[in-house]
């Protein structure tokens, strides 16, 4: 249910908020990818009657990582094996991944990206001689057989400014405009008064009226995507606000389930992906579609030089993988700017010529070159506009013509996520089938299976997409299947527990008076200073975030450190979480814009300090370019390969790391 567009102006919080009670059987929280993909699935095994709710904190047709669209999906299998995905995912990530997971979703991904073109995105196709067709001339659909335009070897071209809007409404129209609540921030999950480890709820605010909501359910999903501005962003001042994922997305979905004692893992991974300086520009189209290399600041493509070879040598045995990971490309360009041979630019003019120079000499007469160069020249620029517009904008306001100079590109910031090139998550359970291995340990914080596939640590809590750990590279549409695998076994969840009464510890007033305890501060003391900012009694969260981001890129391995760390600073960064935490008790809200910030805050204080915990804990570097330990510098496979899953106890509020063994089911040999 859409609520209009505010009246100019944030609305004044008040003090005491209407409290709206719901009752449901499965509450999905998130309206992204992976809840789009259970909202359309649901419907399908739930019995009549069974009630499904999805609460956004946005708006459904535009919320999440896809709302300015994309112009890629990056995991379409198509015509290769599923192991040679979990290989390549595996490779990426240095070794360490639930190759039980990422099978899982390679064997269904396929499906959501066939539905995606059924319901209208244009997905890019060949013709029968290998001429692209793009998106808007008639094809066979995928179903039909139509063969899409590769990029990479996993990724496929799409005509995708639009791509959100057109997965939103299949699953706005499944669950029915009355099931799907908007503009509501859900701040935390409740569990069961009665059973332990159960979920029985969640709790959240309005922000556009002044309301509580406050839900029972028998089972969740949080697919509230990843973790954004926790570090100290590269765009600061006037250019704040540009990021390269979604500036909404708070790390909801790990600090949630995490308070309410679900297992993280992998919570020391993160993702500092290389992007065109500025204005965050994606860079897979111009490395796969327009076979860019970069080139450093003396003019050289270093990638194929000697010195690279004893970079990448360093961090055996990933370093000699045919296929260079993620991260360690970022190592090689994070080499060059340390060594001084910065800055580095890809180099699209080299790159567009050379498809120029290949049809002149394959003998292309003038007329057809014209046309040729102006299909190049805005494919160029549609790559930005599909999904990146601030970066096309950018180009503009710089007089940039790629097809004439090159454009910086750099690391940025970190982020947590658990859906890209990235795997920080929640710990879940696997398929239920024989395949997936049985670990010699009962506790689920060691097995990869306990009845319902992805189903957290905690009964009745599920999580999908950047919510599910050990197993990134699902991407957009992988999100979405594993939304739609997750659905299926929360009805399942809830028919094997049909007698169970969702009981919350809390009445309904006293969840409403925690919420909107920042209001309270703010009206009780406002008074106290002439500016409302500047207050004795309490602090406003823009403030706090400043702290939270100085404390982590200084401390925790941001781009003030070229993204070093060590025990020393970690622990000092541990030290300066701890008073943000209890600072975060005195952050104020005047309006409603300002109680979003508050406990968007105080998620992002609480999601950075898991990621701080497991660097610390994993004594090695092994994400070398999205992160190093000055004291552990190098990847040690002999003590770290393994997974390293932390749970924290609601009732005694202590965390827990530990060691969690990390089974190959593929063969390493080999190893693509
Ligand atoms: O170019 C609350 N992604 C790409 N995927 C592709 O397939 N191809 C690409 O081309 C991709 N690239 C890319 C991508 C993302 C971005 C931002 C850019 C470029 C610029 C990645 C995918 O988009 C990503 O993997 C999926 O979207 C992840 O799905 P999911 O469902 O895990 O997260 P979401 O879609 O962001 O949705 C989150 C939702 O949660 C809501 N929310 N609701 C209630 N209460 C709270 N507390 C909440 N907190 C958040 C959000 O509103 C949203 O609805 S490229 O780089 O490679
Ligand atoms: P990005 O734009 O960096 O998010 O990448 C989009 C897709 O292209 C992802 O599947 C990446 O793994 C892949 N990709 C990006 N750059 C490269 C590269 N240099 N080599 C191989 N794959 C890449």
């Amino acid at each position: 249910m859409a609520l209009p567009n505010k009246p100019k102006g944030e609305l004044k919080a008040v003090v005491n908020p209407e409290v709206v009670e719901h009752d449901v059987d499965i509450l999905i929280i998130g309206g992204g990818m992976a809840a789009c993909g259970a909202a359309f699935e649901v419907k399908k095994w739930a019995p009549e009657g069974m009630k499904v709710v999805l609460v956004d904190k946005a708006s459904l047709q535009r919320s999440g990582a896809v709302a300015q669209g994309l112009s890629a999906i990056n995991t379409y299998i198509g015509e290769n094996p599923i192991e040679s995905y979990v290989k390549m995912v595996r490779n990426d990530l240095m070794g360490v991944v639930r190759e039980d997971l990422i099978y899982d979703c390679g064997r269904h991904v396929d499906e959501s990206v066939k539905l995606f073109e059924e319901w209208g995105l244009p997905v890019w196709k060949k013709d029968a001689n290998g001429e692209n067709l793009d998106g808007a001339k008639p094809a066979k659909t995928l179903r039909e057989g139509g063969v899409p335009v590769r990029t990479g070897k996993w990724q496929i071209m799409i005509n995708g400014e639009s791509y959100k809007c057109i997965v939103a409404e299949p699953a706005a129209t499944a669950l029915g405009a009355e099931n799907i609540l908007e503009r509501i921030f859900i701040v935390k999950l409740l569990l069961d008064k009665n059973k332990a480890n159960q979920i029985a709820g969640a709790v959240g605010f309005s922000t556009r009226e002044n309301k509580v909501h406050v839900f029972r359910c028998k089972a969740a999903l949080v697919a509230c995507g990843g973790a954004v501005n926790i570090f100290r962003p590269r765009s600061t001042g006037e250019g704040k606000g540009r990021a390269w994922y979604p500036v909404w997305n708070a790390g909801s979905t790990y600090t949630m389930c995490a308070q309410v004692g679900a297992t993280l893992t992998m919570m020391e991974n993160r993702f500092t992906p290389a992007r065109f300086k500025d204005g965050y520009g994606p860079v897979g189209a111009w490395f796969l579609l327009f076979k860019a290399k970069v080139q450093n600041g003396l003019g050289e493509f270093y990638a194929n030089s000697a010195s690279v070879k004893d970079e990448l040598a360093k961090f055996m045995p990933y370093g000699a993988s045919p296929v260079t990971p993620t991260c360690l490309r970022n190592h090689l360009m994070i080499n060059e700017m340390r060594e001084g041979r910065g800055p580095l630019y890809m180099a699209t003019d080299v790159a567009l010529n050379a498809f120029l120079d290949d049809r002149k000499a394959a003998g292309m007469n003038d007329k057809d070159l014209k046309k040729f160069w102006k299909h190049l020249e805005s494919e160029a620029w549609e790559d930005f506009l599909d999904m990146s517009v601030g970066q096309a904008g950018l180009w503009a306001g710089m007089n940039v013509e790629p097809e004439k100079v090159g454009s910086e590109i750099m690391p940025t910031e970190p982020y947590m996520l658990g859906s890209h090139s990235g795997c920080c998550g929640i710990w879940t359970s696997g398929p239920n089938e024989d395949w997936v291995p049985t670990i010699n340990n009962p506790s689920r914080v060691h097995q990869y299976k306990w009845g319902y596939n992805r189903m957290t640590t905690v009964d009745g809590l599920f999580t999908a997409g950047d919510g599910v750990g050990a197993s990134g590279h699902k991407f957009s549409s992988g999100s979405h299947a594993e939304g739609r695998i997750a659905a299926k076994q929360m009805v399942k969840f809830c028919r094997d527990n049909a007698s169970y009464k969702p009981e919350l510890k809390q009445t309904a007033q006293e969840l409403a008076a925690e919420i909107y305890a920042p209001v309270k501060l703010y009206t009780e003391n406002v008074g106290l200073s002439t500016a409302a900012d500047v207050n004795p009694a309490y602090c406003k969260p823009a403030g706090l975030m400043m702290r939270l981001m100085k404390a982590t890129d200084e401390y925790g391995g941001g781009v003030a450190t070229y993204y070093m760390t060590s025990g020393k600073l970690l622990n000092i960064c541990m030290d300066l979480l701890k008073l943000l935490r209890e600072d975060s008790e005195k952050m104020a809200a005047g309006d409603l814009h300002e109680l979003l910030r508050c406990w968007e805050n105080y998620h992002r204080i609480w999601c950075v300090e898991a990621h701080i915990r497991h660097i610390e804990f994993r004594k090695e570097s092994r994400y070398p370019g999205f992160y190093y330990r000055s004291d552990f510098p190098t990847v040690d496979d002999q003590n770290w390969k393994c997974f390293v899953n932390s749970t924290y106890n609601p009732d005694t509020k202590e965390w827990k790391c530990e060691k969690v063994e990390c089974v190959n089911i593929l063969a390493t040999e080999p190893w693509l």
